[in-house]
């Protein structure tokens, strides 16, 4: 399988405060947190961008939604609210290459996003 840096992350070989794992998924903190609570949550099987969804592999995906409302409810935003982002492809600025969900929570949210 490719390897990306957030394979590097799950596999332990780049530092990183993983908040919460299973056998389909990682969340971690963003290294560049645009929030109070900014977590990747990310399939361990690669999948470059939301453009490479197949319904071979959209069972990852609906892994990092099974993931997220544990992920709000352990972090302490899931009654308070939060923002779920992908971003795919240059205008969207996506700068890695395997697909994450960006989680941001615990403050107010402008909309809409710049
Ligand atoms: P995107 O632009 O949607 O591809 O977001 C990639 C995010 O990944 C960006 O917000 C910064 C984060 N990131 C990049 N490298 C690392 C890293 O080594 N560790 C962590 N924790 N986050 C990273």
């Amino acid at each position: 399988m490719a390897e990306t840096i957030f394979t590097k992350i799950m596999a332990g070989e780049i530092p990183a405060e993983i908040v919460y794992q299973d056998e389909h998924v990682a969340a971690f903190r963003d290294i560049n947190p645009k929030a109070p609570h900014h977590l990747l949550v990310v399939p361990r099987k690669v999948i470059p961008t939301l453009n490479d969804v197949t319904a071979e592999n959209s069972g990852s995906v609906a892994k990092i939604f099974e993931a997220l409302p544990k992920i709000a409810e352990q972090l302490g935003f899931k009654e308070s609210g939060y923002r779920a982002v992908f971003n795919c492809g240059p205008d969207a600025h996506q700068e890695v290459m395997h697909i994450h969900l960006h989680v941001l929570g615990g403050r107010d949210m402008t909309w809409p996003p710049g």
